[in-house]
């Protein structure tokens, strides 16, 4: 999944893609390093960012949604009004970083449309998740939250073999959580459905290689981040530089195939 972040302020592109034009080309060229869906999200969730309002949100994403047809899209958004014409517009998957919590009416909104929903994990909101987030287990807490917001989404009429489930890395999680998420990784996919990670240029990243004041985090720590979290068992993947991932996993992939062959 290629990240299209259509905001000024977004960590690591912010300000990029504003132009609906500039935004759709990104989009195309993920899609041709190999990408199988791009992420289209008008509000940046960075830690200490504001919400926007909807009509900021759809003012952003519309024109770029309607360059974009035959494009397979993905909405970023926990605004039912935003998914809907996104919907519209053709996309097949709404990203909800609040797992239907912001507007619990977007669930009955992706059931109507029958397209794939991705729900994350996030302590707190955006504005102040990083403050001082706090787990007695990360991996159980996360595990159960996203189990709940699974039953939820199938209470509303979202089939289950459309949800796929995202531990939220960087979202109310100090570095110690993200790693204890990364290494415990086979917790959140025994949960029986697709796991997703966004590891992409985070900032934790950074922080374990001890730069402390870098915004967004290097690409070969983002890579080495998702070849691990494949080898423990996700299977979708949110970044930016999408033929270096495609390209570390590809290679993981043809490594592991001929790990399973039978020896003689
Ligand atoms: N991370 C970001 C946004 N949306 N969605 C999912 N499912 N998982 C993630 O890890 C995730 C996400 C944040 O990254 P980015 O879009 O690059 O930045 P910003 O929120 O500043 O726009």
């Amino acid at each position: 999944m290629g990240v299209v972040n259509v905001t000024p302020d977004s960590f690591s592109d912010g300000g990029l893609f504003l132009d609906p034009a500039a935004a759709a080309t990104h989009a195309r060229r993920l899609i041709e390093e190999g990408a199988l869906l791009v992420d289209v999200g008008g509000e940046s969730t960075r830690p200490g960012s504001e919400s926007v309002s909807a009509r900021t949100e759809l003012r952003r994403v519309e024109p770029v949604l309607e360059q974009l047809g035959g494009v397979p899209v993905s909405i970023d958004t926990s605004k039912a009004e935003v998914a809907r014409r996104a919907i519209e517009l053709g996309a097949v998957m709404v990203n909800d970083v609040t797992a239907l919590r912001a507007e619990p009416d977007l669930a009955g909104v992706v059931a109507d449309a029958g397209v794939y929903l991705c729900l994350m994990h996030m302590l707190g909101e955006p504005r102040t998740m990083q403050d001082d987030p706090r787990y007695s287990d990360v991996v159980s807490e996360v595990a159960a939250f996203l189990e709940e917001r699974l039953a939820f989404a199938v209470e509303a009429g979202v089939p289950e073999d459309l949800v796929c489930l995202d531990p939220g890395i960087g979202f109310g999680k100090t570095v110690e959580h993200n790693l204890e998420l990364l290494a415990r990784l086979d917790e959140i996919v025994a949960l029986g459905r697709p796991v997703l990670i966004g590891a992409s240029r985070k900032r934790f990243l950074g922080r374990v290689l001890g730069e402390t004041e870098a915004l967004a985090g290097p690409l070969a720590a983002g890579v080495a981040t998702t070849v691990l979290a494949y080898q423990h068992g996700a299977s979708l993947f949110r970044v930016h530089d999408v033929r270096e991932h495609g390209e570390a996993l590809d290679i993981a992939s043809a490594i592991e195939g001929v790990a399973a062959r039978p020896r003689s």
